[in-house]
């Protein structure tokens, strides 16, 4: 094994940055990622591919991640001292910002009662009635640890209701990593171009189903094909794994049609969306209210977090209540929970949702406009504090036209804003964010970066 690679202080703590490199505006000559690649070098020899997440190893991109050393509002201070303005926000979490003062009081606090207790305590209750109260599908909801925890017991609660077993899903949305999402999945196995993982058992994966996003017949004709079997139609209500894909008038409500029709559940998986897209998700936002919802990200305020909820007759289904069983020792953590509860009151405040779409729609529009200016063709969409691009010509209505996206460009794209201090999603199949801390100069920045790299690329 290799040593360890020893820098100034502990072995594994990169150095503190100085008061020049905190204070510095974002590295638009100087950028310089020697100690990354150390840091690196080691991790890739200590976790599989250097990660603990496989799009962050920046390997779709062509080019290796910048170890992160600090996060403030808006921006991130990486190893070597570049400064950045994030568009990743934690993959989601940090809307409010990265290390919002409000929110780490809250945690202080949480923090010197304890930081585990495995029963049952006050915060779980009170971030439940904040959900229950935004969400207009919950009216009970599970704590969970993950996006992908919550996920795994979403499904196995509608086939426990149901009584039936197959569950349709859509090419490109990402539910996590469990065995029988992995099929045409999004995020990391399309970033990777990863065909069905190995290791699923095909047992488990002979009840996944898949249509295109946005194709209503498809839908109708699986539920057709197998009649009083299908569990639940579940979807990213607006797609974030594939890129970012809205969905066409009409598309949910046709969906929440369907599955009443053949008595099949209607599953949003928004744990992307939820109190992003508006407070109550992309439900209350487009007034299509399915039978279960999934949660995640945000509502942990930046800590590990994963919800799911729905009708209660349905949730009486979970175990104590109920039959189906699910568990987790850490589920319903006070400090997820602190964080959590502080992040959904600063959103709760007046303006947020209006503000988080103004400057995203600035941005979009101003990325757009950089991409045509310079002759590239370029589609995309950006609703509330998510947004996404892609470099083709045809308007993008699922992970199939996703596809048609000029990825090598992309690839350019992502290396140019990077050295101009700006931190987008390292793959063409993930969403951007905004945060309440993005200001206008910050978006003002990042056209600027962005017309100066697009500018650069050939078309
Ligand atoms: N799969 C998540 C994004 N869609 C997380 C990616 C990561 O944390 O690397």
């Amino acid at each position: 094994m290799r040593p360890i690679i020893c820098l100034e202080l502990h072995p594994l703590c990169p150095p503190p940055l100085t008061k020049e490199q905190k204070e510095s505006p974002v590295v638009t000559s100087a950028f310089k990622t020697t100690r990354s690649q150390e840091f690196f070098q080691q991790a890739k020899e200590l976790m599989p591919g250097g990660v603990n997440s496989p799009v962050r190893a920046f390997k779709s991109v062509g080019s290796e991640p910048v170890f992160i050393d600090r996060a403030q509002g808006a921006y991130l201070w990486d190893v070597d001292g570049n400064h950045y303005i994030d568009y990743i926000g934690s993959w989601g979490p940090a809307i409010v910002g990265h290390a919002h003062p409000e929110v780490l009081d809250s945690l202080q606090a949480a923090m010197l009662k304890g930081t585990s207790f495995g029963a049952p305590s006050v915060p779980e209750s009170i971030l439940a009635q904040m959900v229950i109260d935004a969400v207009p599908s919950i009216e009970m909801v599970r704590f969970v640890n993950s996006g992908t925890e919550a996920c795994l017991s979403i499904l196995r609660l509608a086939r426990a209701f149901t009584g039936r077993d197959i569950l349709i899903k859509f090419s490109g949305c990402y539910h996590g990593h469990g065995d029988m999402f992995l099929v045409q999945a999004g995020s990391g196995v399309a970033t990777l171009g990863l065909p069905d993982s190995p290791g699923v058992p095909k047992s488990s994966t002979a009840n996944t189903l898949t249509a295109p996003y946005n194709d209503l017949d498809a839908v109708e004709a699986l539920l057709k094909t197998h009649p009083d079997q299908v569990a639940a139609v579940m979807l990213e209500p607006i797609v974030g794994n594939a890129g970012m894909i809205v969905p066409e008038p009409g598309f949910l409500e046709g969906l929440k049609a369907l599955t009443q029709k053949y008595g099949a559940l209607l599953i949003f998986d928004e744990v992307m969306t939820g109190f992003r897209i508006s407070y109550g998700g992309v439900q209350e936002r487009f007034g299509v209210t399915p039978d279960l919802t999934c949660l995640g990200k945000v509502i942990g305020g930046g800590l590990p977090v994963g919800a799911y909820g729905g009708r209660k007759e349905i949730m009486n289904m979970v175990a104590p209540a109920g039959p189906m069983y699910q568990a987790g020792t850490l589920s319903g953590n006070p400090l997820a929970m602190a964080a959590g509860i502080k992040t959904l009151e600063l959103l709760k405040r007046p303006g947020t949702y209006e503000y988080l779409d103004r400057i995203t729609a600035k941005l979009y529009q101003g990325l757009l406009d950089a991409a045509h200016d310079y002759g590239h063709a370029a589609v995309g969409a950006q609703v509330s504090g998510m947004f996404g691009l892609f470099f083709t010509d045809k308007p993008v209505k699922s992970y199939e036209g996703a596809r048609t996206s000029d990825l090598k460009k992309f690839s350019r794209f992502h290396r140019g804003m990077l050295e101009r201090g700006i931190y987008l999603a390292p793959s063409q199949f993930e969403a951007g964010f905004t945060s309440l801390a993005h200001t206008d100069e910050d978006i003002e920045r990042t056209i600027a970066a962005a017309r100066e790299t697009l500018k650069e690329i050939t078309p």
